[in-house]
């Protein structure tokens, strides 16, 4: 048993506890800010009377994202893979819990200094809030107000303290009482003006109670598309297990009821396309393969869906593109932009505005109400979720939100295959093994994948069907596996009978090639 002496602080201690006083102060004094903007916005959102983030938090850190440079970018991919969005949000959460407690003390010594670093913040917070797409002025009232309410915290907390040296008791428990308090309001009013914004619930409706057309088109997938090899990824991934790659870091909520497309730019005549208009054309089934440009080799950004929507090119058509445009710039409710070649969203293939994924209302996350999907291209250039405008214009006047940070203009997806099983590094038993995994190139199409082990012969591995040019294969090669140590590598070769390159290539700018090689030891 420990004994815990109980002797009377010395000055010096006392002096030492009232900065964590002050530190408190401060970070109770930011947390009420937020917490309390949290509310606001949830209370604006849910009566429509902002149009904007609202939330100073998601504002911040969306201006982050967009100003992130491409090397962070990919280092955060990378390294927090698609959980970059919650490593965001902790690493803004450290930051702005140390610069409130940098205030609080501070709040000591120079108070004006404090209180201008206080505002300085605010006003940073306030420009983010202001030059978010679609932001008002009334965007600005969740802030002010709770900005309102921690300057006073911090005003308050001030003169309870001061002067820290002559710190009595009572004032003490007094005032780690209400910052303690202010802490838990903060987080109630936080947690409340989510559940307050209702949008959730109210798309969430909309979406449910949307049932997605039948197409004038439906496909028909093959049993044998699927290899039936465990542990490989299902021919059709469904929707709660697709990759989600966007620079949204809460999703655009859109009630169908008010969306509209627009195609405005170089054409005949601008169309604007409404959600009941839309509903009513004769839709398409496609099976179209995902792919990010980020995908490193033996990636997971990347997933094969049936999308039901209506070309594209029967839209562009009504508007008349005019001569000399090369590309269609598309934007979607959050502001993010693709440049994708006009010629592909004309063309015959299967360039849809989609707004079913696998028989269902396209997630949130995926874009409801409405998205892109255009086969071959990777997803930066083509696939815009939440989309709301497509500019008929040339590569020499727009570019996409990702060709000014480092990434190509044009980007055509590049041959690729992934090894699923046995995964890499796994110990198997001797004898027969099942190598198994997927081969894709997108709008060209497989016709073959080769397998190697250790430094042997490249042998040809079995394919599930060919279900369309524009959707990944499944492929298994069985093999009579001797005990040790072996590599496994795959290429695949697509139907002009290029072989995939072994160039190991990263994905910046354009997309990563290299051939996916595992370790497996065989006992
Ligand atoms: N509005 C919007 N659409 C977007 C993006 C985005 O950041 N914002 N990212 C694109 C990228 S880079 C990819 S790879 C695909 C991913 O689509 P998914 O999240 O449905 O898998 O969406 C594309 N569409
Ligand atoms: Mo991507």
């Amino acid at each position: 048993m420990t004994t815990h002496a109980d002797p009377q602080p010395s000055a010096q201690t006392r002096r030492d506890r009232g900065w964590l006083g002050w530190a408190l102060v401060g970070v109770a004094s930011g947390a009420l800010t937020l917490g309390v903007a949290e509310l606001v916005a949830g209370v604006m959102i849910r009566f429509g009377w902002i149009g904007g983030t609202g939330s100073p938090v998601l504002a911040v850190g969306e201006t982050f994202i967009d100003h992130t440079p491409a090397w962070l970018k990919t280092f955060a991919v990378n390294v927090f893979g698609t959980g970059d969005k919650a490593a965001l949000l902790t690493g803004m959460a450290v930051v702005l819990t140390a610069l409130a407690a940098a205030i609080g003390i501070l709040l000591a010594r120079r108070a004006t200094v404090a209180y201008l670093a206080f505002v300085l913040l605010l006003a940073i917070a306030l420009a983010a809030v202001l030059t978010r797409p679609g932001a008002s002025a009334t965007d600005a009232v969740p802030t002010v107000l709770g900005g309102g309410l921690g300057l006073a915290l911090l005003n308050a907390g001030r003169s309870r303290l001061q002067p820290a040296a002559q710190w009595a008791a009572p004032d003490r428990r007094a005032v780690l009482q209400l910052s303690a308090l202010s802490l838990v309001g903060a987080g109630i009013a936080a947690l409340a003006g989510q559940a307050v914004s209702g949008t959730t619930r109210a798309v969430a409706a909309a979406r449910s109670a949307f049932r997605v057309p039948t197409p004038a088109s439906k496909v028909r997938i093959p049993s044998d598309a699927s290899v039936r090899v465990a542990g490989v990824v299902p021919f059709v991934v469904p929707a709660d297990q697709f990759y989600r790659i966007d620079t949204a870091l809460s999703p655009p909520e859109i009630d169908p009821a008010t969306w509209s497309l627009k195609v405005t730019g170089m054409v005949e005549r601008e169309v604007t396309l409404s959600w009941a208009e839309l509903i009513a054309k004769p839709l398409q089934e496609a099976v179209v393969t995902l792919m990010c440009v980020s995908n490193e080799v033996g990636g997971d950004l990347t997933g094969n869906a049936v999308w039901t929507g209506w070309p594209v090119r029967e839209l562009l058509e009504l508007a008349g593109p005019k001569a000399g445009a090369d590309m269609v710039l598309s934007t979607s409710a959050d502001g993010w932009t693709a440049g994708t070649p006009l010629t592909a969203l004309t063309d015959s293939r299967n360039a849809l505005l989609a707004l079913g994924m696998n028989g269902e209302p396209l997630p949130v996350e995926h874009g409801f109400p409405v998205r892109l999907v255009v086969p071959g291209l990777y997803g930066y250039v083509s696939a815009t979720k939440w989309v709301t405008e497509l500019k008929v214009t040339t590569y020499a006047d727009d570019q996409g939100y990702w060709t000014p940070r480092g990434w190509s203009a044009k980007g055509p997806v590049k041959t690729g295959s992934r090894i699923d099983v046995p995964a890499d590094g796994a110990t198997v038993s001797a004898g027969k093994v099942a190598v198994a995994g997927i081969a894709w190139r997108q709008h060209v199409g497989i016709n073959g994948v080769q397998v190697r082990i250790d430094e042997g012969p490249w042998e040809d591995a079995r394919l599930g069907a060919d279900v369309t040019v524009d959707a990944w294969r499944q492929w298994v090669y069985e093999w009579q596996a001797p005990a040790g140590s072996h590599s496994i590598a795959v290429r695949a070769i697509d139907h002009t009978g290029a072989v995939q390159t072994s160039a190991l290539v990263a994905p910046a700018p354009d997309g990563a090639t290299g051939w996916h090689t595992i370790n497996v030891t065989v006992t």
